[in-house]
Formats: structure tokens, sequence, C-alpha cells
């Protein structure tokens, strides 16, 4: 209740921002999108962690708040990038499962695209296999509206979750991340590599693309390029960086 109450505190007091972790093109290593992190500097505690402090949001309503918040700020930055004169790639947001109970989700998405100005396929969602279970059907319905809003939907933290192919059967998605789990070691652990591997194959026999998720090593990146995953997102490509350091990835692109 302590922590919930200092978030409620958080979100009118604007401690939480969002930082950018770059995805590139596992080839090219072009930079394709990226996913907006939020972040929390409280005045005493410091950094809090979103690991402690989403799920005491997602305890109650607070979630909600800061879902849409999180949504505002993604589309605020891409059109401030826009401003700039930059080009940006598209951004994904992290949605929870109770944010997927909303029946106004798409109408939340609606709304921020239409008051920022800019068009649905610079935003994505990523949910997770953990979120969709509690109600299924709406949670598809909203992301089949998000969908044809433009969005692009990533099934985030791959393999990690319960019955994953339920998802891709109903699910408009169009990417799975394979979570760091089976990332990290992936070079040295065959096991690993023959999962990683089927992974691939699924999701590309369903035409969707594969992010890998906490790359760390060059050695890692190797592995995963011959195992034909299509991104790479990681500590070793770019770590989560603040909107201006963004901006500079997206100034610099040739
Ligand atoms: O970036 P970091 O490792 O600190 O994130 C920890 C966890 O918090 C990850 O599982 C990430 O998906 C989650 N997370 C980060 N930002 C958000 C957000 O804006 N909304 C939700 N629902 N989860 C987030
Ligand atoms: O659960 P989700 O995939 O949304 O969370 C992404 C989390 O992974 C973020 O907290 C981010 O800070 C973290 N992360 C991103 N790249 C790396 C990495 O290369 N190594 C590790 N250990 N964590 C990473
Ligand atoms: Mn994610
Ligand atoms: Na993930």
């Amino acid at each position: 209740i302590a922590l919930q109450r200092r978030l409620q505190d958080a979100l009118l007091q604007d401690q939480l921002s969002l930082v950018f972790q770059p995805i590139f093109d596992i080839h090219s290593l072009h930079l394709h999108s990226a996913e907006a992190l939020l972040r929390w500097r409280h005045p005493e505690l410091g950094e809090v962690s979103p690991a402690r402090f989403i799920p005491v949001a997602e305890r109650s309503d607070l979630i909600l708040e800061l879902g849409r918040h999180v949504l505002s700020r993604a589309a605020a930055q891409i059109a401030d990038w826009r401003r700039q004169g930059l080009e940006p790639v598209p951004v994904a947001v992290n949605v929870s499962g109770s944010e997927l109970k909303q029946c106004d989700f798409a109408d939340q998405i609606g709304g921020v695209l239409k008051e920022y100005a800019i068009p649905g396929h610079l935003l994505r969602v990523e949910v997770t296999e953990h979120g969709l279970i509690s109600d299924f059907a709406r949670a598809t319905a909203n992301l089949r509206a998000a969908g044809e809003l433009g969005l692009g939907i990533a099934l985030d933290d791959f393999g990690t979750g319960y019955s994953s192919f339920r998802y891709l059967r109903h699910l408009p998605i169009r990417a799975l991340k394979i979570d760091r789990e089976f990332v990290a070691g992936v070079d040295v652990d065959a096991r690993d590599q023959r999962i990683v591997r089927a992974m691939v194959a699924l999701a590309h026999s369903l035409r969707l693309k594969v992010i890998a998720e906490g790359v760390e090593t060059e050695s890692e990146l190797a592995t995963l390029r011959r195992l034909r995953c299509d991104y790479v997102q990681g500590f070793l490509t770019g770590r989560p960086m603040p909107a201006a350091g963004f901006a500079a990835l997206l100034g610099a692109r040739g």
C-alpha cells in the first residue's frame, strides 16, 4: 500500500519518464524500432524498477492510469521527434493484461494518435502471454482494433508463459520476442540453440518476425544471426536511453 500511494503521487508529480531501447535489423544493424520502458525516480527511494512497481500497480486500477500515461508520453515523444525534423521509428509500449480488459482500449489509442497527429504504424504494442489469460475474448478484440488503427502487435517474453500456441492462433500479432532466458548463453548451449531454432521456424511459418531480446555479447549475436532471428535488442547494441540520446540515433541514420 505504501508503494502504491507513492506511485499515485509519482504520476501527479511527474516522477515517471520513458527511456527507449533501440531494436536493430540483425543483419544490417539498421535501426528498426524502439521499446519504451518506464522509469521511476523517487526523491527518497531513488530509482525504483518497473519489475517492482508494475506488479504493485497491477493490483489496482493504477495500472490503467499508468498505461494511459505511457501511451500518451510515447505518442508525445514521437510527435516531438518529428517536430525536430527527425523521422521516428515505431515505438513499442508494454501493455498489461488488465489494460486489455478495458472496453475503451482502442479508443484510447485512437485518441492519442489524433491528439498528437501521428500515424498508427509509429506505435506498437507488446503483450505478454501472462497478460492475456484472464479475458481472452476481450483482449483479442482490443488487439484487433489496435491492429486496424495500424499498430503492430508483438508477443513479449515468448516461451515463458502458458498456452502460447493459442495466442498464435487467435491474435493479430506480427512478431515474437524471444525472452532473454533463451538468449543468454545461446552461443554455448546446444539445447537453447535448438529451442530458438524451433521458435524461429514456427514464427516464420506463420509469417511472424522474430526479435531476440537481451543480447549481450557478439557471440550471442552471431549465433542468433545463424539461427535466422530478424531483429536484435539488448545491451550489446543499445541500452535503454532517454529521448535525447535516442534522437541522436534517429539523426545518425543514413
Ligand atoms: O526496463 P526494465 O528491465 O526495468 O523493465 C522491467 C519490467 O517492467 C519488464 O518486464 C518490462 O516489460 C516492464 N515494464 C517496463 N515499462 C513498462 C510499462 O510501461 N508498462 C508495463 N506494463 N510494463 C513495463
Ligand atoms: O519484459 P520486457 O521484455 O518488456 O523487459 C525488457 C527488460 O529487459 C527491460 O527491463 C530492459 O531494461 C531489460 N534489458 C534489455 N536489454 C537487456 C540486456 O541485454 N540484458 C539484460 N540483462 N536486460 C536487458
Ligand atoms: Mn517488452
Ligand atoms: Na520481453
